[in-house]
């Protein structure tokens, strides 16, 4: 990873799989639109359409399914599947508080989407104080050649009145990565589709999500909102019975992890990324214990599902699988990581540990201790 000692005075964002998490909609207008002409999606398509305009993603799946109509018969046909969509768009976790972020400290601020003007205004209508934080907003259509040619950003740094190379762009596709480096920007990917990263090799830094955005490494005015190594959330819960894992945490690490069943969680599972969070367990007839746990896929066991692994601490005399458990996540403290031994992850995993027993004493936690969902 190389880091810049470049002072970057303008940000340009991307939207969809960036700054809101558009893969989702897609997935459903998709399989319903492709079920009209009797095909079933499978979903390859999803990552060959990420970052294209429009035309170019609906040429592919016409071209792919052998679809009887033309690229514009389909665009038609599907274009106000997606508009009804728009309104249910999430933003992706981060992507507020980074706008609010370089709002407040005064970052220009652009956002180049390769879809069309109009429907980047309709998704952003959704999200309070977005359209107003960007000086300027670009679409795919108002440039000759979208992403990944250079052009929309070199036109979103002109209207900025920032020299491209002081233009950092946050990006999650690989056609916005090259169209930011052939601009000469610094560029950061935040890959949408998970276990990617190795493609992104020509951006300057690759994260996990927009949690782990340093802006500190770009000259920018660095986030303010951690708290002795930790970053509040609001709050999300998860509970059920404690399911067989592996086998591998109490055995190979030391560390036993209490296993939720991902059944029934899969789109809350998605929509939070892979790392270390910490909170608050509740176990049902035993009480509410102090929990740090890792969300995905364990690097270094390069599991093939995500994973929860809550590890309580606490010290209990016997195995629990089968009860009840609940979990309220109050905060996040760091991507998931390879490790080059067990020794390296096994000290890393006890250093999460103690950063959550102390921050977990802080009022901004500990109040999450008496949340109902947890007394069973
Ligand atoms: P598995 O792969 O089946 O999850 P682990 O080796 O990770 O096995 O051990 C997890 C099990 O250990 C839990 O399901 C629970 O029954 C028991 N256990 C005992 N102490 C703890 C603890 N402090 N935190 C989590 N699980 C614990
Ligand atoms: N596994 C990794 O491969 N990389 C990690 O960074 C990582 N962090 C963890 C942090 C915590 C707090 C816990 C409880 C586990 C973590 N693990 C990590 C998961 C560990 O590999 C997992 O518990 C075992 O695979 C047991 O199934
Ligand atoms: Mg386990």
């Amino acid at each position: 990873m190389s880091v810049s000692n470049k002072l970057i005075r303008g940000v340009i964002l991307d939207l969809d799989g960036t700054l809101v998490n558009t893969d989702g909609i897609v997935g459903n207008v998709l399989k319903l639109l492709l079920g009209k002409y009797e095909k079933e999606w499978d979903g390859r398509e999803a990552q060959k359409i990420i970052g294209t305009t429009p035309f170019e993603a609906a040429a592919a799946i016409v071209q792919d399914y052998g679809l009887p109509c033309s690229t514009l018969e389909f665009l038609s046909q599907i274009s106000p599947l997606f508009s009804d969509q728009w309104c249910n768009i999430k933003e992706l976790p981060g992507a507020n508080r980074l706008i609010k972020h370089l709002k407040c400290h005064g970052v220009p601020m652009a956002l180049a989407s390769n879809s069309p003007r109009e429907s980047i205004e309709a998704k952003i209508s959704y999200h309070d104080g977005w359209k107003n934080s960007f000086s300027v907003i670009i679409g795919g259509d108002e440039v000759r050649t979208a992403k990944p040619s250079p052009e929309i950003f070199l036109e979103a740094a002109r209207r900025l009145s920032v020299e491209p190379s002081s233009c950092l762009v946050i990006e999650d596709s690989l056609p916005g990565v090259t169209a930011g480096k052939t601009a000469e920007m610094e560029v950061v990917a935040v890959p949408s589709v998970p276990k990617q990263s190795h493609l992104y090799t020509a951006a300057d830094e690759v994260i996990n999500s927009l949690l782990d955005l340093q802006l500190e490494k770009w000259g920018l005015p660095p986030f303010e909102d951690w708290v002795e190594g930790t970053l509040p959330l609001d709050p999300w819960y998860i509970g059920g019975p404690v399911v067989k894992g592996f086998g591998r945490g109490s055995k190979v690490l030391g560390i036993p992890t209490a296993n939720l069943s991902t059944k029934g969680y899969s789109d809350l599972l998605s929509e939070h990324p892979s790392g270390v969070y910490f909170g608050w367990a509740g176990l049902s007839g035993r009480g509410v214990f102090k929990m740090v746990m890792s969300i995905g896929w364990n690097p270094y066991f390069n599991n093939k599902e995500k994973t929860i692994e809550p590890w309580l601490l606490h010290d209990f005399k016997e195995d629990f699988y089968g009860e009840e458990l609940r979990l309220v996540i109050v905060g996040y403290i760091r991507p998931e990581v390879n490790f080059p031994s067990l020794e390296s992850l096994i000290a890393k995993i006890h250093e999460d540990r103690r950063v959550a027993e102390r921050a977990l004493d802080l009022p901004l936690y500990s109040s999450f201790k008496n949340d109902s969902y947890l007394s069973i």
